[in-house]
């Protein structure tokens, strides 16, 4: 059977989604969190990225999260996706993120950013220079330096290749062996600054190697599919998690290329990150909260003049077909979109990130009704998404009208 599209009225009817971003669980459209606490605690002040694509950014947004430090949150621009704040680059001449801003005190630099919070906050479980957590931040860098050699350099042979493979899973043994030195799934007794400073790459790796390399870190490996289980248990993680779509592309432009190793397993991880099926890849384990497709549309219909503005395709056939896919991810009935809006769909399709938009299950499953829907339409694809820049999410674009 199929249905007409509903209405964006009736559609808004369908969603009751709402979430206090101020006091409430972590989330990525915070400008300003309080934990309970009154504005005039505020004494932090953390400047990261638009897209939440920064991965040292991400180490301090979860650490403050952890934490509960009331805080606000400016967002900047990276130079692979637009122009820097003139601003900014008044009090970060470099451009480079994070910083923050402590008792009016400007700091840059991931590392000593935590080392800084810690002097004023106290440690997060073990803290930064505890005798502990340096050789783990020290194999935090040995891990980072082998995926990069494997990821980001062109292999010049299949030899190099497979030595570069070798290497990074020679380190992951290292990093499983830490992880098997204490009882529970973290890298110390406790949960700690140790895990922040892990998460961010990890997750990436995670990511990437699954999509250019065909090989799934969080499956071959039980220390790190157990700390990934625990991660993913901490609602402040959830908060900052990201998936393997959105990685995959914000990350060439950020590590000047990723190269793909072609290989089959690759190309059927390629297939199925970029097309779908998006439900049951490995870049989340925890169970669908019941509110995730009522998360999608809130989202989606919060943003919609900016999401069919940008969009390729024509405003009106668009407009139609988005409400097509909606119809469909709400009711389950198919919605025939307009002939010739294919493209314009699966462009959506391409550019929904996580955890900026909206989080990962509402992502999958708004992924899915854009995919189905074009499918009625057609093979149609949108503009490639690019490589060396991702100026097609540039936020001036996005900025109110
Ligand atoms: N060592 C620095 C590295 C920070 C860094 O590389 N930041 C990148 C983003 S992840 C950046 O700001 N690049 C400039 C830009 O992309 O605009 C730290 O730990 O904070």
């Amino acid at each position: 059977m199929t249905i007409a599209p509903l209405s964006w009225t009736e559609l808004e009817a369908l969603t009751h989604f709402q979430i206090d971003t101020v006091n409430g669980a972590t989330n990525a459209q915070a400008r300003l969190r309080l934990f309970g606490h009154t504005e005039s605690d505020v004494r932090v002040t953390l400047y990261r990225d638009n897209h939440a694509w920064c991965p040292y950014c991400q180490k301090i947004w979860l650490w403050l999260e952890e934490k509960q430090i009331p805080y606000r949150i400016e967002k900047v621009t990276m130079f692979c996706y637009g122009e820097k704040e003139s601003w900014y680059k008044r009090k970060v001449p470099s451009g480079m993120l994070p910083a923050i801003e402590l008792d009016g005190r400007l700091i840059t630099e991931s590392d000593d950013i935590l080392i800084a919070l810690e002097q004023v906050f106290g440690p997060l479980g073990q803290g930064m220079e505890d005798p502990m957590v340096m050789p783990l931040r020290q194999l935090e860098r040995l891990l980072f330096k082998a995926w990069c050699t494997w990821l980001c350099y062109r292999a010049m042979s299949p030899q190099q290749e497979q030595r570069h493979r070798e290497r990074f899973i020679e380190v992951v043994g290292k990093v499983e062996n830490a992880l098997s030195l204490t009882p529970g799934p973290y890298f110390l007794e406790e949960f700690g600054s140790a895990d922040v400073i892990f998460t961010p790459y990890v997750e990436r790796m995670n990511a990437s190697l699954y999509y250019y390399k065909g090989y799934s870190l969080r499956e071959d490996n039980p220390h790190f599919a157990a700390w990934f289980e625990a991660m993913e248990s901490r609602p402040t993680y959830r908060g900052t998690q990201s998936d393997f779509h959105t990685h995959a592309h914000d990350l060439p432009p950020q590590m000047g290329g990723c190269w793909s190793n072609g290989e089959p397993q690759m190309l059927s991880n390629q297939a199925r990150v970029d097309n779908g099926p998006w439900l049951g890849l490995p870049d989340v384990a925890y169970p669908e909260p019941e509110n995730s497709l009522a998360e999608a549309l809130h989202r989606t219909i919060k943003h919609r003049a900016n999401i069919i503005r940008v969009n390729p395709g024509d405003d009106k056939l668009f407009d139609e077909a988005l409400r097509c896919a909606l119809t469909f991810m709400m009711t389950g009935e198919a919605c025939i979109p307009p002939p010739g809006s294919d493209p314009a769909l699966r462009y959506l399709r391409d550019r929904i990130n996580v955890p900026r938009d909206m989080s990962i299950y509402a992502a999958k499953r708004l992924r899915e009704a854009l995919e189905k829907t074009a499918a009625l339409a057609g093979d149609g694809q949108g503009p490639p998404i690019p490589i060396k820049h991702r100026r097609d999410q540039d936020p001036a674009n996005f900025a109110r009208n």
